[in-house]
């Protein structure tokens, strides 16, 4: 029970709709984490790990069809359907409710109903967003208990403030994919995930809140919510650059946001500092400029080619304190992936609750997997060395760059710069990715996926462009943007780019550029660096990887421009018209 009214009709209404045995108000107390936990290895909804090697950890696994977001099941619900645009998937409200209501009744009798006040951003802070959680899987409150902050403070808070939240139900029900939907009302402030317990769909802090509601917040009160990682880079003089960088889901984003500089740089004494790697909310302060906070408190990573040498930082940090989903189980009670540290064990429980040994096959005679490719990690942010010190800084951090990169075997080099703001949000609305494991469906095919928000915006994208285009307009001094693509390969399918720490010196590059300290090549599709303007002191790759690297084909970006105009076509009406101008100009340029 709460003071609030509002909060307390709603849970009730909800507990009329399904049923649980009880209602548990969290208070986000050690006592209550470990009294659920409690609950949670007695029914086996988790695993103890070892203590001793992993204090505070614990393991899970999700049911075998539940396995990652499920974008063709998530929609936007609005009035209209121009409110959701081409790129979402849309149902009138009363539609959504019907639909999802009927899956929602009666689901959680002989369950409990956890509710979870939580808060987007510092407890308190005016850019923060407070939402109310009710679920029935105690998992779900264990990871909200990292990944936000939660609990007594956070209903004080809204309490003392009278103020609105979101409104976010989550029920597992029976867990069948033909009875999942993730539901967002962004006109209502409410949020409806029904029959899944995947993070993705039911932390309903992260994509759903801070993402989907988020931009349409966003649109309506004047700021940005994106799919960004933020970071900071220290010169030895103690002055930081902070750079915001948009990338699909699981394309490194965790790992460039704590990246360790490699051995050839190490002499520059730079050091790197983490904001976030998921979510920016971005919004211009009385400077006139962009300023960004992360408005979560933990990571929830994808585990599988993470080790000491892609991401030492997360190593460190996963040591304690973390839930693991759907790795490898050891006999000896800790864990692995493929890609993780050495040596590969010799045997253990598999993501699937299979005994697993290194070579055996499925029923599909390919590789049995010891963890499933989205297996996941969800960990405090102030577990991984390198957290910034701003995190509670309800300002954020100011941002001199913007970065997007797709995932892309082809076409894009490894670095350029828009010409303009109006050019970079051209160059993001045009992203292009290869499907990754994080989403459900055909992996390595290729989509647009503008800004790495296809499947996160909560409004009309033409509109979201615009937005965009609004804000740039309104900064004295707008960021830079830039494209990057770590991921290009070469006629063997080999990565020319080595990616990881290596990253820093790409990003050095685009430090001095937003300083003003080097110039550029001019190219049709943007400025790319001089040859010599890269710094690759001790880094052994061929110098014909540089150039093919940096090699833009005429051909093959008319051909990008071609199927960039058939994107823009599913926009109709609703693009922009500077976006059309843009592609014109590239067009010109290319001639
Ligand atoms: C994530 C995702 O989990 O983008 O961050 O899927
Ligand atoms: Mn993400």
């Amino acid at each position: 029970m709460t003071k609030h009214k509002e909060l307390n009709k709603w849970v009730k209404e909800c507990a009329e709709l399904c049923k649980p045995d009880k209602i548990v108000w969290c208070d986000g107390s050690l006592e209550e984490k470990e009294r659920l936990e409690k609950l949670a290895f007695k029914s086996g909804e988790l695993i103890k790990l070892s203590q001793q090697k992993l204090p505070g950890c614990t393991y899970h696994r999700t049911a075998q069809n539940d396995v990652a977001r499920t974008e063709h099941l998530t929609y936007i619900c609005t009035k209209h359907k121009q409110g959701a645009g081409p790129t979402n998937n849309w149902l009138p409200p009363e539609e959504g409710y019907r639909r999802a209501g009927e899956i929602f009744k009666e689901s959680m009798k002989g369950r409990t109903m956890y509710v979870i006040p939580y808060s987007m951003g510092p407890v308190g802070s005016p850019f923060s967003k407070i939402g109310v959680e009710l679920t029935d899987s105690i998992y779900v409150v264990l990871n909200m208990r990292i990944m936000t902050r939660m609990g007594k403070a956070v209903l004080d808070q809204l309490e003392k403030s009278g103020g609105d939240f979101t409104r976010c139900l989550h029920g597992k029900a029976d867990l069948d994919v033909d009875r999942r939907l993730i539901l967002h009302f962004p006109e209502d402030n409410t949020i409806w995930s029904v029959g899944s317990g995947y993070g993705g769909n039911v932390l309903l802090g992260k994509k759903c809140l801070s993402l989907r509601i988020g931009s349409y917040l966003g649109r309506a009160e004047g700021w940005l919510a994106e799919h960004m990682l933020i970071m900071g880079v220290e010169e030895p003089s103690g002055a930081i650059t902070y750079i915001a960088a948009a990338f699909p889901s699981a394309c490194g984003k965790t790992n460039l946001a704590m990246l360790l500089p490699p051995e050839g740089l190490k002499r520059k004494g730079y050091r790197i500092w983490t904001v976030g790697d998921d979510i920016a909310w971005m919004r211009i302060d009385t400077d006139g400029k962009l300023w960004a906070v992360n408005p979560e408190y933990g990571l929830f990573g994808v585990a599988p080619g993470t080790n000491t040498k892609t991401n030492p930082n997360i190593m460190a940090a996963i040591k304690k304190g973390t839930i693991y989903t759907n790795v490898l189980l050891k006999k000896d009670k800790t864990v692995w992936w493929e890609g993780g540290d050495p040596p590969v064990p010799a045997s253990g429980t598999n993501w699937q609750g299979k005994q697993w040994k290194p070579g055996l096959v499925d029923e599909n005679r390919q590789p049995m997997l010891a963890a499933h490719p989205n297996a996941r990690f969800t960990v405090p942010i102030q577990n991984v060395p390198s957290v910034t010190n701003r995190l509670e800084h309800h300002h954020g951090v100011p941002i001199a760059a913007i970065i997007f990169g797709g995932r892309r075997a082809r076409l894009a080099p490894l670095v350029y710069e828009a010409f303009s703001w109006q050019h970079g949000v051209f160059v993001g609305a045009t992203m292009a990715s290869e499907r990754t494991a994080a989403q459900f469906g055909a992996q390595g095919e290729v989509r647009r996926d503008p800004m790495a928000m296809l499947p996160f915006c909560g409004y009309n994208m033409g509109d979201y462009f615009r937005h965009w285009l609004a804000l740039g307009k309104k900064m004295v001094a707008p960021p830079k943007i830039f494209n990057v693509n770590w991921f290009r390969k070469d006629k063997d399918g080999k990565f020319l780019w080595p990616g990881f720490g290596e990253n820093l010196r790409v990003l050095e590059w685009i430090i001095s550029r937003c300083k003003g300290e080097v110039d550029a090549v001019r190219t049709p599709i943007g400025c790319l660096p001089h040859e010599n303007d890269i710094d690759m002191t001790g880094l052994r790759i061929p110098r014909e990887n540089m150039n093919k690297l940096l090699a833009i084909s005429k051909a093959d970006w008319k051909e990008e421009a071609a199927s960039i105009a058939e994107f823009f076509k599913t926009f109709g009406k609703d693009l922009p018209r500077e976006m059309g101008s843009e592609l014109a100009a590239l067009q010109k340029r290319l001639r």
